[in-house]
């Protein structure tokens, strides 16, 4: 998966200078697997307010970051997603805003693009906003559900929606679940127990689902059916984002390690990045090749080129 963006860091450029003068021949640095050589962007101090997800909307080249605004579990009409550049610049803090009459949005957490949907978890219900317009058009509640977050396509016509299963306090609700959910407004569980360790990130993966758990910290495969197929833990638990790329790559952030990880199909694990506090739910901007991290306490992103 070879990158197009080609911008070096500061320190590789000096260095590319420093030994030009001494040897006039082409120097290749070898770069640590998955991690590219360009500087990562910190959007900070713009007004992100607890941002727990972004999304690459490919058709505008734009990221979109879902911001919490308060307590996660609060019904407070007030989170807002922000519309940022590629290059780190806010476009519109607040481009979809449930401080609008319009507008309904409590806690917004994980966010799928279908088509011209945008559709966000939101505690118990997903809401679904037209991307052209930013009209709200729909709300899907999911009965019994208490922290829906991580949010994935499943098909063309339908996604998957993890329900956490955390009540206030961050203690356990009970409510652990997978769901199916569709345009159409249809919501099925694929399964509910909380023996899957508080599901958090989730991502369709070699035709099952792969999910990345919160309590229990692992990444665990499931079959179509919601049966449990293999497991995997890595060095850092409290799982949060959870990307499925083509080549079968895992990425997956951890709030433990602070972290994020990819995981190779054939299991091998690099460290992406280090040292970012409580990194969420991830973003994938696929014409760049770059990880997108809101940091959940620090009210930043960072934008992280791949290789
Ligand atoms: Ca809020
Ligand atoms: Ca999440």
């Amino acid at each position: 998966m070879g990158s197009k963006f080609k911008k070096s860091s500061l320190k590789a450029l000096f260095s590319i200078a420093f030994l030009s003068l001494a040897l006039p021949v082409q120097v290749t640095f070898a770069n640590e697997a998955n991690v590219a050589d360009a500087e990562a962007i910190y959007v900070s101090d713009v007004g992100f307010a607890t941002p727990e997800s972004v999304e690459y909307y490919a058709d505008e080249d734009v990221y979109l970051v879902a911001n919490i605004n308060g307590n996660p579990f609060d019904k407070d009409d007030n989170g807002f997603i922000s519309k940022v550049s590629p290059n780190g610049d806010v476009i519109e803090l607040k481009w979809l805003d449930g401080a609008a009459a319009d507008v309904a949005l409590n806690a917004p957490k994980g966010m799928q693009i279908m088509g011209d949907r945008l559709l966000i978890a939101d505690i118990d219900t997903v809401r679904v906003f037209d991307l052209k317009s930013a009209k709200q058009l729909d709300d899907i509640p999911v009965k019994g559900a208490t922290f829906l977050n991580g949010v994935s396509i499943a098909d063309k016509n339908s996604i998957y929606v993890t329900d956490t299963g955390l009540a206030p306090g961050f203690t356990g609700s009970g409510t652990d679940a997978v769901y199916q959910i569709g345009l159409d407004g249809k919501v099925s569980s694929l399964v509910k127990s909380t023996d899957l360790g508080k599901p958090n990130g989730v991502a369709a993966h070699n035709g099952g689902v792969i999910i990345g758990t919160f309590g229990s910290g692992k990444l665990v495969l499931l079959d179509n059916k919601g049966v449990k197929q293999s497991e995997m833990t890595l060095e850092g638990g409290r799982l949060d984002g959870l990307l499925s790329l083509h080549d079968g790559t895992i990425i997956t952030s951890s709030w433990e390690t602070s972290a994020v990880y990819a995981i190779a199909a054939d299991k091998t694990v690099t460290t992406i990045v280090d040292g970012l506090e409580s990194p969420a739910d991830l973003g994938l901007d696929t014409k760049r090749h770059r990880v997108l991290i809101p940091l959940f306490k620090g009210n930043e992103l960072v934008i992280q080129p791949l290789n």
